[in-house]
């Protein structure tokens, strides 16, 4: 039976998550990315090789790249995109002479993943990521405040998320504030609302079909240098899957998907498949997706979400939730036989919880809620595995 490779993010020296914990939550992989080297920069082989060294001393292999962000320049076309892009590919290679295999990106403008609330508490007393509709409304019109965002809501939506912005404290509206400009992933730092606003200025003649153009010059650019270096790219889809800040977002569904994978056919133009991301919207056949874009499928996020009909959504435990993860893992199971790999898979977040409660560790990244999902994502491979005999 061929079986997922178990892996976690690890975001290099400062995590608080050491190399260790990730092994001894079982995991044989870990998934990493040089977050000291501004975007656009080349990753050079030294640097690439020196956090291998350290991934392999721990006992692991560094499975995937996550992430080789790429340059808010090459998303709008200006400036030196042309350069960054140069760069891009020199990266790649040097990647692919240090032996990795798997690059995870995305192509989201301006902000990595949002939530309204990054410790929202669950009934049980373990917090989760969090967001809320009228909260995020709420920032944007009144706490942003960016010109015309009215336009982007109905009149209902408005006048709900008046009546939660009245309805909380000054110290729940600073909270929220800061919440909504988290920096990226992995990183301490935050934006200034006025570092959002001027970013989103820089979009305001960039469309979904623009954004999608650019993103099909930049895959035709990168692709034939990955496939010629032995490499693959994943694209992480937008999370959420659809526009924020009047923000286009071109990755949120099965279309967006295989509309990218057609604009540079290759083995090496890939996906990440992330069932948390693509399964925050009910129209996102999960299982489907993985039948009919499996073959491009490189590497797995395994994570849940429990959506209201409001456009709220909480990240479930990674077994509840909305998205029928059994019928998911199944999927993965035939897909894996058919392909004859096994492909490399993390616990997308998890809940802080136990004794991380009292730890301070970046949002979602918390060492237990990820191995409790870890764990119950591998017991259910197995019995699936062992069920349908593969
Ligand atoms: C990740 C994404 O933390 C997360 O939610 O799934 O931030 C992902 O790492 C990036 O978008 C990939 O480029
Ligand atoms: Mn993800």
């Amino acid at each position: 039976m061929i079986t997922m490779e178990q892996t976690m993010r690890w975001y290099g020296p400062h995590d608080a998550v050491s190399l260790s914990d990730i092994r001894q939550a079982g995991c044989t992989g870990v998934v990493t990315a040089l977050h000291h080297i501004p975007v656009g920069e080349i990753w050079s082989a030294d640097e690439i090789n020196k956090r291998k060294a350290l991934i392999e001393a721990a006992g692991m292999t560094w499975t995937v790249i996550e992430s080789l962000p790429v340059h808010e320049d090459i998303k709008k076309q200006k400036g030196e995109y042309k350069k960054w892009i140069e760069n891009y590919k020199i990266s790649i290679r040097n990647v692919a002479a240090c032996g990795l295999k798997v690059i995870t990106y995305n192509f989201m403008p301006v902000l990595d993943w949002l939530r309204t609330d990054v410790a929202y508490t669950l009934p049980n007393g373990s917090k989760a990521l969090y967001f809320n509709r009228a909260a995020f409304v709420a920032f944007d019109l009144f706490l942003l405040q960016r010109p015309y965002a009215d336009k982007d809501y109905t009149p209902e939506e408005v006048t709900k998320a008046k009546t939660y912005f009245d309805s909380i404290s000054d110290a729940e509206k600073k909270y929220l504030f800061a919440n909504c400009l988290l920096g990226l992933p992995g990183s301490d730092e935050s934006f200034t609302p006025q570092q959002v606003l001027q970013a989103l200025e820089e979009y305001a003649s960039i469309d979904a079909a623009k954004l999608k153009q650019h993103l099909f010059y930049f895959l035709q650019q990168v692709v034939p240098v990955a496939e010629a270096a032995g490499i693959k790219l994943a694209i992480h889809p937008d999370d959420p899957p659809y526009p924020l800040l009047g923000l286009p977002r071109v990755v949120s569904t099965e279309k967006d998907a295989a509309e990218l994978l057609n604009a540079a056919p290759s083995p090496s133009n890939g996906l990440c498949f992330c069932t948390g991301s693509y399964g925050a919207r009910p129209d996102n056949d999960l299982s489907g997706m993985i039948q009919r874009l499996g073959d491009h499928i490189h590497f797995l996020h395994l994570r849940n979400t429990k959506r209201d009909v409001e456009g709220n959504f909480y990240e479930a435990d990674h077994l509840g939730g909305d998205s029928d993860m059994p019928a998911v893992v199944k999927e993965i199971l035939l897909l894996m036989k058919r392909r004859q790999v096994s492909i490399p898979m993390r616990p997308d977040h998890g809940h802080q919880m136990l004794d991380d409660l009292k730890k301070k560790t970046y949002p979602g990244y918390s060492a237990i809620g990820r191995l409790k999902g870890l764990a119950e994502l591998r017991g259910l491979e197995l019995g699936i595995g062992r069920m349908l005999d593969l």
